[in-house]
């Protein structure tokens, strides 16, 4: 196991590094090339959040308010990297609610299909998702992601807390990324709850494409540049009037249009 000295923003967990070891010091000399690599940026900053993933589960909780700008964003990121995603709803066996069965039925009209989970008492479908895949969890902070790993590798306890319930958004118990190796073909990696998601590196000419239903309209509009937010005889937007794409995902594609060619 090794860690790179201080807060690079280089590597990523996840990478494959060639070391040059000496005694207990390792120095990075190369990072191989990346199969996949999912990240955020803002005009600010970048974050590499892992590499080399085969999956990206996204976690939500029965518990805690759905974020969906920030799952909009978390796919978007997965659909540029044709990363496969799945999601979890997990802490089933806190009962069902009307927040959550909304959101399942709303992504398995999208082609995601989340499945309720629960870390504690129900891991079966969760390990037959993870098997022979290189996976990133990813989600708010208080979703269970660190008990899900802990719950599939008995050997690993890493640190989970209850949410402090005075601040909903409360503190993050994991604060930096980690792979944890299941056997051969698969490996979980951990990381620290997402508040934000920026998503300055993508092409804003692709961003539609992204957007799983937005897919079949595309090549329809009038435009062949159409940005599918003002346009006439934009198929896109005459699929919100006729209600057969969420206007909420209308709104969220341009808000992250605007964001990202700002
Ligand atoms: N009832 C119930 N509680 C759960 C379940 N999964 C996690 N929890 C609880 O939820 C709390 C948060 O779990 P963590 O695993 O620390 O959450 P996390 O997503 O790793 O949070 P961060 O590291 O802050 O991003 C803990 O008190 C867990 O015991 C579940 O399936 N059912
Ligand atoms: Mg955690
Ligand atoms: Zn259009």
């Amino acid at each position: 196991m090794a860690y790179p000295r201080g807060r690079s923003t280089k590597y990523a967990c996840g990478d494959e590094c060639v070391l040059n070891v000496n005694g207990s010091e390792g120095r990075i000399l190369t990072i191989e090339q990346r199969s996949s690599i999912f990240w955020r940026s803002d005009t600010f900053k970048q974050k590499l959040i892992a590499a080399n993933i085969t999956m990206i589960i996204l976690v939500v909780a029965t518990d805690l308010p759905i974020n969906y700008s920030l799952i909009t964003r978390c796919l978007v990121a997965a659909e540029e990297q044709r990363i496969t995603v799945r999601i979890l709803v997990n802490k089933s066996d806190l009962g069902e609610n009307t927040s959550s069965s909304n959101f399942i039925e709303q992504y398995t009209n999208l082609g995601y299909s989340p499945i309720a989970v629960s870390a504690i008492t129900d891991t079966q479908a969760i390990r037959e998702i993870i098997k022979d895949q290189r996976i990133v969890l990813v989600g708010q902070s208080g979703v269970g992601k660190t008990t899900i790993v802990n719950n599939m590798i008995s050997a690993v306890n890493a640190k989970t807390a209850a949410i402090s319930s005075k601040l909903r958004t409360g503190r993050h118990t994991t604060t930096h990324a980690q792979l944890y190796r299941l056997d051969d073909s698969t490996s979980l990696i951990d990381c620290p709850g997402l508040q934000s998601f920026g998503l300055k590196h993508i092409n804003p000419q692709h961003l539609a494409d992204y957007f799983t239903e937005f897919r079949n309209y595309l090549s329809q509009c009038q435009f062949a540049n159409c940005t599918h937010t003002v346009e006439p005889n934009c198929h896109v937007i005459n699929a919100v009037k006729d209600k057969l794409i969420r206007t909420t995902r209308w709104e969220q594609y341009k808000t992250i249009r605007a964001e990202i060619t700002g």
